[in-house]
């Protein structure tokens, strides 16, 4: 189905109009009647100039998934370069049964809510079988959909639907592990000998039958336990309920290219790749100089882009991914904007990465939640600056995203402290729309959603959380200290459930909801904030607008302006003539710039109602064009 904007139609109303009036030898020239003398022939080939007009005005009317842009780059881009996507919690995004917890069919009823938005890519958060250690990151069974999300005929109409929206869906691909409940391990550990002893990563214990490394899983305690048929420990890099796939076997990577073939067919429109770059392991197995007082080293220092990786990932784009309309983008903790050229981009292996620099901006340890250092808005600049030329640079495309389900919400994360709430939301939604890039919007993030702040660690529901908080209190850090670095990080925060409406339970269920609704839901819901001009949904159906009629904000090419300033974000999209400058004030406090670089230029888009050149309100963003 094709979203067509209001003006669209009534400019064809009017030139139709127009044309009829032509017909009738009669036109309107700024206003006045005029007679004019038509013979035949300008009447036919006003018609066919104006079947042209229509057809071309119709192409540029908006589907949901693309861009209205006319330029010639955007025209030359893929379809997955041009929207927006957006991702679902599936647990909390909507339940349509009453069980407390989100499901398919609930996404498939709200489907309706990406269109104003402009997203064409919805990327689901697992909801494969799994026991749920890790809320569907431990996967039982990848070809059915857990009893808890629908089943299989849930999942072919959700892609159904969304298809008439213009809207692909998105699987998240967790290959690195399983969960333990999973055939293929169940069969790999009853034996040393069985046909998928070596799907898993096994070794012997130390002499002394402690673990065969001193790494610390990437979810706190040993990455390594104990399996007493075999007499063997498996390695985990997350949960012990989240055994590491021995990608070094052929038939593996041959079984996970099956899995993701299928998908393929079912018409899913491409995968974000889960946790990617641990799947290489070293060939020999040797403990790290401990970095904690638990004696171990985290293994994302050991085990992180491994040499070789890229070979496996090369494998599985030929086998799977090439000649395909689908896009990839890999989660790539470790791939810095140096490694770039190797992993997108002509030479590369996925369409897209997402990189952790930025997120984890205030984090120098990702293990210590406790440890975080400040930064400051130059530092914060130079991590789109150095993925973009990189990218650029490899032929390759950068995702823009602030949040994730594993992230802490962004106006608290970027933006902490004092001001208001709803004036962040709006600055992060414009820095995170009109940069180059294709913009990753995290469910809630277009309502501005922030942080939970639950008084005990009993009241979180995330393991990752807890294993930091136990981690934050074996190094010595005080119960206070690690509640706050629980308040400040815990990925319970992106996962509350979807605020619909003011009703209870903000619309989310009828039951109990599995994790709390934040409390605030009567003011930051879908359907009030649709109703607030001043809303940040609002902000974020604007920029989509802005996105569409001015499309160098989606292919122009970008560049840093004001490069120093500790205040203000501004950048410019340039792109066939149009020239787009984006300004974003990072303060709680009003901003001031030197406005000669946009003397020629009118403003197009503003977070507040008044704006002056030269001058940002707090928290204020504007964009001008020339
Ligand atoms: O996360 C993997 C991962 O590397 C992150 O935990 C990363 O360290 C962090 O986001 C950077 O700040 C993925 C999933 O996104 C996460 O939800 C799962 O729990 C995890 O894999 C295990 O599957």
């Amino acid at each position: 189905m094709t979203y067509c904007h209001p003006i669209i139609y009534v400019a064809v109303t009017a030139f139709s109009a127009e044309v009829m009036m032509i017909r009738k030898n009669v036109v309107f020239f700024r206003g006045r009647k005029r007679n004019i003398n038509m013979n035949k022939h300008r009447i036919v080939k006003a018609a066919v100039i104006q079947v042209l007009i229509i057809s071309l005005i119709l192409s540029g009317c908006n589907s949901s998934g693309s861009t209205g842009s006319t330029d010639n780059t955007a025209k030359k881009m893929k379809w997955w370069q041009k929207t927006i996507a957006y991702e679902i919690y599936v647990k909390s995004f909507k339940d349509s049964d009453g069980d407390g917890t989100g499901d398919l069919k609930g996404i498939t009823s709200e489907l309706d809510h990406f269109k104003e938005m402009g997203v064409g890519a919805v990327w689901l958060t697992p909801c494969y079988v799994s026991p749920q250690a890790d809320n569907g990151y431990d996967i039982a069974d990848y070809y059915n959909i857990d009893p808890a999300y629908g089943t299989m005929e849930d999942m072919d109409n959700l892609i159904k639907e969304a298809g008439k929206r213009d809207i692909r869906i998105v699987m998240d691909l967790v290959f690195n592990h399983t969960s333990n409940e999973n055939e293929w391990f169940l069969t790999s550990r009853q034996s040393r000998d069985n046909e998928k002893s070596d799907w898993y990563i096994w070794a012997d214990p130390k002499e002394d039958g402690s673990a065969p490394t001193n790494w610390r899983s990437i979810f706190g305690g040993s990455a390594w336990e104990y399996d007493e048929t075999r007499g063997q420990y498996y390695l985990h890099t997350f949960l012990p309920e989240q055994p590491d796939l021995n990608w070094a076997d052929p038939e593996v990577r041959k079984a996970l290219n099956d899995v993701a073939r299928f998908w393929i067919d079912k018409g899913v429109g491409g995968f974000r790749m889960d946790a990617v770059t641990y799947i290489k392991k070293p060939d020999e197995f040797k403990d790290g100089i401990p970095d904690g007082g638990d004696g171990m080293t985290g293994i994302h220092s050991m085990t992180a882009n491994t040499d070789g990786i890229l070979d496996y990932l090369h494998e599985f784009k030929s086998a799977v991914v090439d000649g395909n309309d689908i896009f990839t983008v890999g989660e790539a903790n470790g791939v810095s904007a140096e490694d770039l050229s190797q992993w997108i981009g002509e030479k590369g292996v996925f369409d897209m990465v997402f990189q952790f620099g930025l997120v984890n901006i205030d984090l120098p340890d990702e293990t210590n939640w406790c440890n975080t250092r400040e930064w400051t808005l130059p530092e914060f600049k130079s991590y789109f600056r150095g993925s973009l030329s990189e990218a650029d640079s490899a032929g390759g495309w950068f995702p823009v995203f602030l949040e994730n389900h594993d992230q802490p919400r962004s106006i608290d994360h970027f933006m902490p402290g004092e001001g208001n709430r709803i004036a962040k939301a709006k600055a992060l939604s414009t820095l995170l729309l009109t940069m180059k890039g294709t913009p990753f919007v995290m469910q809630g993030e277009e309502l501005g959603f922030v942080n939970v702040d639950w008084g005990s660690i009993d009241d979180y529901n995330d393991v990752s959380t807890k294993n930091h908080y136990e981690f934050a209190l074996s190094e010595g850090y005080s119960e206070e200290e690690a509640m706050d670095a629980v308040h400040r990080f815990s990925r319970d925060s992106s996962r509350t459930p979807m605020q619909w409406d003011g009703s209870e339970n903000a619309g989310f269920t009828t039951g109990t909801p599995w994790l709390p609704v934040y409390p605030d839901y009567d003011v930051f819901n879908c359907d009030a904030e649709k109703k607030d001009p001043d809303s940040v949904l609002n902000c974020y159906i604007a920029l989509n607008d802005l996105r569409r009629k001015h499309s160098e904000l989606i292919s122009g090419d970008y560049a840093e302006i004001f490069k120093d300033d500790e205040k203000i974000f501004s950048f410019t999209r340039e792109n066939e003539g149009k020239k787009a400058t984006v300004f974003i004030n990072f303060t709680p406090d009003e901003a001031t710039y030197d406005k000669s670089c946009i003397e020629n230029a009118e403003c197009i888009f503003s977070t507040v109602t008044e704006t002056e050149k030269g001058k940002l309100s707090p928290y204020g963003a504007a964009v001008y064009e020339e």
